[in-house]
């Protein structure tokens, strides 16, 4: 962490049309035909694998099976971008897909095949990136935050070096969308499918997310988007516009107040990764701008509330911190952070309070703010606390004892 203003910057990546894609290296000479991947595999698949053994790529294109012969009931897994174009997509069954486009070659998923090269995409990333989260086989969030050159031009330099790398190293290709949380990285990995790049800032949130239907939002499903369909609400603007208390009033408290935050673009969750982080920080964005004078109650409790995450993430994982930093936002959009080295690396909530007070000192708190992060960096490893020996936050926060 530097003294200039560093943006949480968080990538989704997802692989395009990816188990098509993966029987698409073995079988090239269907590169642009529509291929749908569905239902299991059946003797006749076999036979032309056999009958081609050790040479997939000599497969002539007229032996393979059609869409239109196909007789099972199944469904599509996937379809390659071309037959998208017919109106082909996942989920859909094979009678229906077979009406749109008869003349799509129909393969089996080749499951070992797609963890392989899931596998392989994956380490692709980690070499150029470490903080990589695990959402399935074909995605992952990436923090790219604290990454060499993962904030020029918003993360586009660094997206484009992965998707080169994973090109290289596989064949394959992949969208990815840059934002300031995973919630928005999510959405925007979509907007340039497929082989795109999109990048989001937090000020896009009208432009670009707002016009989305509500189910564009990660955890918003078919009942929940039926239920606010019925109530008028098709676009996440037209759920920003809601009251907090009308939500929480149809969906419940937690609910409620979780679909007005991410209708206005708000999400610190962190990027969980199973290897060695470079830091740790957790961030709000207030409901409504608040200063420092005026709002001190407020803001000093949110602080600490932060710190002691902070804390907590650090216990949990097993590490100290040896920089402790804040970052914040002002009404106006700028942002700053400070940071300060400590001689006896930490993971005690009241010393990174104290620290991320010190480097709060060092900002001008004259305008209102709009956002409050606190990181620790510089990390070294010690043995984690078991889970369930973590005291309840609000419990440690009694003895934190500050403001
Ligand atoms: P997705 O990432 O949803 O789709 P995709 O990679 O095929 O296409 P896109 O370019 O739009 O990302 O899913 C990844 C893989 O997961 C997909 O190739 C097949 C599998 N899958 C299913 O098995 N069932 C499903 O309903 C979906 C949506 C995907
Ligand atoms: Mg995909
Ligand atoms: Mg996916």
């Amino acid at each position: 962490m530097t003294a200039t203003a560093s943006d949480r910057r968080i990538a989704h990546l997802d692989m395009d049309a990816f188990y098509a894609s993966v029987e698409l290296l073995r079988y090239p000479q269907l590169k642009g035909l529509p291929v749908v991947i569905g239902g299991g595999r059946r003797p006749q698949d076999e036979a032309l694998a056999a009958a081609y053994a050790g040479r997939p790529g000599d497969i002539p294109v007229a032996a393979f099976p059609l869409l239109k012969e196909y007789a099972g009931r199944g469904v599509i897994t996937t379809a390659t971008y071309a037959a998208r174009q017919f109106g082909v997509g996942s989920a859909m069954g094979m009678m229906k897909a077979a009406k749109l486009c008869p003349q799509a070659i129909v393969l089996p998923v080749d499951f070992e095949e797609v963890r392989k090269y899931s596998r392989m995409f994956k380490n692709a990333i980690t070499e150029i990136a470490p903080v990589m989260q695990d959402r399935g086989v074909d995605e992952v969030y990436i923090d790219f935050t604290d990454v060499p050159g993962g904030q020029r031009e918003g993360g586009r330099v660094l997206a484009r070096l992965i998707q080169k790398s994973i090109f290289e190293k596989t064949g394959l290709t992949c969208s990815i969308g840059v934002a300031p949380n995973r919630l928005l990285a999510k959405m925007a990995s979509e907007f340039n499918k497929p082989n795109g790049i999109s990048i989001v800032y937090e000020e896009d949130l009208q432009s670009k997310i707002w016009p989305l239907n509500v189910r564009k939002i990660n955890g918003i499903g078919p009942k929940a988007g039926e239920k606010l369909a019925r109530l008028g609400i098709e676009t996440i603007g037209q759920l920003a516009a809601q009251d907090e208390q009308w939500l929480m009033g149809h969906f419940g408290k937690s609910t409620g107040a979780w679909m007005h935050r991410v209708a206005w673009g708000r999400d610190d969750s962190p990027v969980v990764t199973e290897s060695e982080p470079v830091s740790m920080s957790r961030e709000t964005t207030f409901d409504r701008d608040l200063h420092a004078v005026r709002d001190r109650a407020e803001l000093g409790a949110i602080f600490t509330d932060l710190c002691m995450r902070v804390a907590e993430d650090l216990q949990r994982k097993g590490y100290v911190a040896r920089t402790i930093g804040i970052k914040l936002r002002y009404d106006d959009f700028r942002g700053v952070t400070r940071d300060q080295t400590i001689a006896e690396p930490t993971q005690d909530a009241a010393t990174i309070r104290r620290v991320a007070g010190l480097c709060l000192k060092r900002v001008p708190l004259d305008r209102r703010l709009r956002l409050l992060g606190v990181r620790v960096a510089s990390l070294v490893p010690v043995a984690p606390h078991s889970a369930d020996s973590m005291p309840p936050a609000r419990k440690q926060g009694a003895t934190v004892g500050l403001f």
